[in-house]
Parts: C-alpha cells; sequence; structure tokens
C-alpha cells in the first residue's frame, strides 16, 4: 500500500443468476481484466483510471476458491467455456485505482451454482409456507401442473412416504426435461457432490436422484389438508426440511446477504428462446431472491454503514446489498441493431423489483464478457460471424472455422405469447487471445464493474 492509502475498502460483489446465465464467464473475464489493466480496453471512471498492485488474495475461511487461472487457461487454450459450476466459491484480490486517493480495494467476488437460487423461497418460511408457496406456485402454472399432475393426484390419496417421494421427484423430473428452472429442492438437478441430473428419461432421473439431502433425508411439499390429517409425516418432513435449509440453502445466502452489491444476470436471449414460460420462471424466481436478500436500506442503515466504513476493521464492517447491476449477458450474439432492446427487455422484466425498494440503486446494463461473435463490416441483416458450438441437432461439435450464421430479431417489448424455438440464438466458441496478458474483448464489464465498486 502507498504512502497516502491508509485504508482498504472492501467490496464483497454477489454474481447471481440462473444456470447458464454466464456468472462464471463474467468473472473470470472480469479478473483477466484487473489483472492486467490496459485502460484502452477497460475504461474506468473518466476513462484515466488505472488499475496497480493487483494482488489475488487467498479465499475467507470456509470458502473454496473461484479457479479462474483453470477457467481462463481452458479459454484461452482448449477453446471451451468453463464447466458449469458445482459449488459455491469465492474470488479476492487487492489493488490500488488511481482515481482513489486515500484507499485501496479489496474485492471479493462469490460465483454460485444457478440452481440453488430455485431454493431461495425456503428461507424464512416454515416447512407448511413453504408447501403453500410451492403448491401454489405448481397449481396456477399450465405448464408446472402439467409436469406435476401425477404427485398433485398422490396428493390427494392417502399418502405413504415413498409414493409421495416418488410422485415428486417423477414431477422434478418432467419439469427438468421441459427445460423448466424451478426445481426444489435443487439438489434433485445438482447435488452436495456436484453430480447433475443428466438422463433423458424421468423415470430413471426419479429413481436415481434425491429430492433433499441423502437418502432417508427427502421430502416434498405437503398440502395443508395432508398435513392436517397426518401430523407424524409432516413432522418427518419439517425436520428434514429444516436441516435442509440448514445445510444447503443458508451457507449459500450467506455469501449473498454479506454483500454490498449483486450483479444479477438476466439471459434475455435464452428466455426469448424457451417459450413465455420462461419469462413466468424467471420472475419468480428473482422475486422469491429479492424477498430474502432485502436488498435496499433505510437512512438509519445508510448513516451505520458509513460509520463502520471509517470507523471498523474491514473484516467487521456491516454488508448491505445497496447496489444491483441487472445485466442482460452475451450481447455479443444479437446483431448490434438491436442492443438497445435488451437493455428495454431486460428493465421490463425485472425493473419492478427493483424499483419497489428504498435506498437501492439499481442500473442496467447489456453486456459481452467475452466479445466471440462479430457483425460483418457490410453484409446481410442479423447475420454474425464466429465458430459455431453446435450443429443444426443441437450437438456438440469440435471447433472449426468462423461461419456466418443468422441471429433473430429483438422484439422492442416482451410479446403478449411466444413459443419455444420462435427466437434463436446460436451458440459460438469463445474467443480469447492466446497471449495470456491480454484478455478478451469485453463491452460494459468496465461499467458495470464502476458502478458496483462506487
Ligand atoms: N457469446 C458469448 N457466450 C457467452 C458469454 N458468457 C457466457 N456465454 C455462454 O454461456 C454459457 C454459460 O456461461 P457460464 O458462465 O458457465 O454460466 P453460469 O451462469 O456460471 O452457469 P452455472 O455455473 O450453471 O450456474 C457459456 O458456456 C457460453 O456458451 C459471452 O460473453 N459471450
Ligand atoms: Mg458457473
Amino acid at each position: 500500500m502507498s504512502l497516502f492509502r491508509v485504508k482498504t475498502t472492501e467490496c464483497r460483489v454477489g454474481v447471481v443468476g440462473h444456470s447458464n446465465a454466464g456468472k462464471t464467464v463474467l468473472l473470470t473475464s472480469l479478473i483477466n481484466h484487473l489483472e492486467h489493466h490496459d485502460p484502452d480496453r477497460f475504461r474506468l471512471g473518466d476513462g484515466s483510471v488505472r488499475i496497480r498492485k493487483f494482488t489475488a488474495l487467498k479465499p475467507d475461511a470456509g470458502w473454496s476458491a473461484f479457479h479462474y487461472p483453470g477457467f481462463r487457461d481452458a479459454l484461452v487454450h482448449r477453446g471451451k467455456w468453463p464447466e458449469k459450476t458445482r459449488d459455491r466459491s469465492q474470488y479476492a484480490c487487492q489493488f490500488e485505482r488511481s482515481d482513489w486517493t486515500f484507499s485501496d480495494a479489496l474485492l471479493k467476488m462469490y460465483d454460485l451454482p444457478g440452481e440453488r437460487f430455485a431454493d431461495a423461497a425456503m428461507v424464512g418460511r416454515s416447512f407448511a409456507e413453504w408447501s403453500d408457496h410451492i403448491l401454489a406456485f405448481i397449481a396456477n402454472d399450465t405448464p408446472y401442473r402439467t409436469c406435476c399432475q401425477p404427485f398433485l393426484n398422490t396428493l390427494s390419496e392417502k399418502p405413504e412416504e415413498t409414493t409421495l417421494l416418488t410422485a415428486y421427484k417423477l414431477a422434478l423430473a418432467n419439469l427438468i426435461l421441459a427445460y423448466k428452472p424451478f426445481i426444489s429442492p435443487s439438489t434433485f438437478l445438482l447435488d452436495t457432490s456436484g453430480s447433475v441430473a443428466k438422463s433423458s428419461d424421468a423415470s430413471v432421473m426419479a429413481a436415481t436422484r434425491l429430492a433433499g439431502l441423502e437418502l432417508g433425508a427427502e421430502f416434498t411439499p405437503l398440502s395443508a389438508e395432508l398435513r392436517q390429517k397426518y401430523p407424524e409425516l409432516t413432522a418427518v418432513f419439517a425436520a428434514r426440511f429444516e436441516r435442509y435449509r440448514i445445510e444447503v440453502v443458508l451457507p449459500f445466502l450467506e455469501a449473498l446477504w454479506s454483500c454490498h452489491s449483486l450483479i444479477v444476470l438476466v439471459d434475455i436471449q435464452m428466455v426469448l428462446a424457451a417459450g413465455v414460460g420462461m419469462y413466468d420462471d424467471n420472475r419468480q424466481i428473482l422475486r422469491d431472491l429479492f424477498q430474502v436478500l432485502d436488498p435496499g436500506e433505510s437512512r438509519f442503515g445508510y448513516l451505520r454503514r458509513n460509520l463502520g466504513k471509517v470507523f471498523l476493521p474491514h473484516a467487521w464492517r456491516p454488508g448491505w446489498i445497496t447496489r444491483i447491476a441487472f445485466v442482460a449477458p452475451k450481447m455479443d450474439l444479437v446483431h448490434p441493431m438491436d442492443r438497445d432492446h435488451l437493455e428495454s427487455l431486460l428493465k421490463r422484466l425485472i425493473g419492478k423489483l427493483a424499483e419497489d425498494r428504498d435506498g437501492l440503486q439499481a442500473r442496467y446494463f447489456n453486456c459481452a464478457a467475452v466479445v466471440s461473435a462479430r457483425k460483418l463490416p457490410v453484409g446481410e441483416e442479423r447475420v454474425l460471424v464466429g465458430i459455431p458450438y453446435r450443429d443444426a441437432e443441437g450437438r456438440r461439435i469440435a471447433p472449426g472455422a468462423e461461419q456466418r450464421f443468422l441471429v433473430s430479431a429483438l422484439p422492442a417489448d416482451w410479446p403478449h405469447d411466444w413459443k419455444p424455438g420462435d427466437y434463436i440464438f446460436p451458440e459460438v466458441y469463445p474467443a480469447v487471445p492466446n497471449r495470456k496478458d491480454c484478455p478478451p474483448d469485453q463491452i460494459n464489464l468496465d461499467r458495470i464493474l464502476d458502478f458496483v465498486l462506487d
């Protein structure tokens, strides 16, 4: 630390969003830009700001390290996107910003598997309240109701534990195969040892996966009627739910509660490609998450936090989420003539969540963490160029030569209805320079960092 930098400003940033939204890629590119900062390619503040003395630190006790070197290496040398995240991890680093005269920055960032967000509704709810919440969601949504029908039928019969579990697991398997993201308990989809449900057969998935922590610790939601009729079974499921909440859900959310800022990713292209149901599911999951994280603050909270910043050692300073960057990622997969629409679609989808919170500063960004598709200098409308990642049947293919491909036009506002497949945004292989000190091209990642660090 230089002579004048008398304090360290700690900033904890959580990156949240559904599975495959781009959280790990965003963090990898961000760290790469901080480590090898080039003000011409990553503009902070007025554009003249420089990052100096970047040092990677060990993560806090109890946290595994975000595997930045491995992700960066795989992107460059094997042309591979990072593996999907299977457990929570933290990346910590310290650096100086040329525009922060008296303080250097200690930045801690959290990467979490997207599947766990579906469990957020378990926090602050009893087993009975969670059951009512889940069952109301299923009852009021036709595709969810259809996938869960065998389970709903079982609820109206005289239930046995095994019958209920089998039927609920079959319902969860149907939801996975219908690309529905609201899978809770989420261990059914991604268990605590990191194994992911993969079978294309619902009954195989139901027979091999667990709706809970382990065998003998599984549970399902129970209707009010069943809870009243069968108090013993209810007590067993409630105890298992409680254990699951303590061992799986709370450690996951604990990281986010300690954050000052969040980066919330919503993959707009995926929502468009997956059909109207995905729009509602994303809103529901984010609404549940906001309810438990409770971002924003009162004037008293503001005073307390700022006094804490001045007087307390940084490890003791209170965290409170007061800034949220809502981000539409992968904007390189959208044709430049539609990119402004990305931001307005994002605002429409989740803006209300932020508007309803006092003391919360929210801003909306579109972003490409690793620009991997580009427009031709001259050419047809909505044609991009990149290395295709899948063939026409959706199977992963080996990286080959660059090709032209068509992307859908983005609507100016959300349509009233649309079907899976109405919009197409093909995936591409990452384009990352081989030189280790040359981070990938990015768009707006610098503006996002500026906002969350402010
Ligand atoms: N073209 C392009 N594709 C991206 C970009 N960021 C992410 N992707 C694509 O999105 C996929 C998922 O990105 P991840 O960062 O692994 O997603 P995640 O949110 O960490 O997902 P989980 O680990 O499952 O929670 C990648 O494999 C890429 O195909 C980007 O900036 N540009
Ligand atoms: Mg990830």
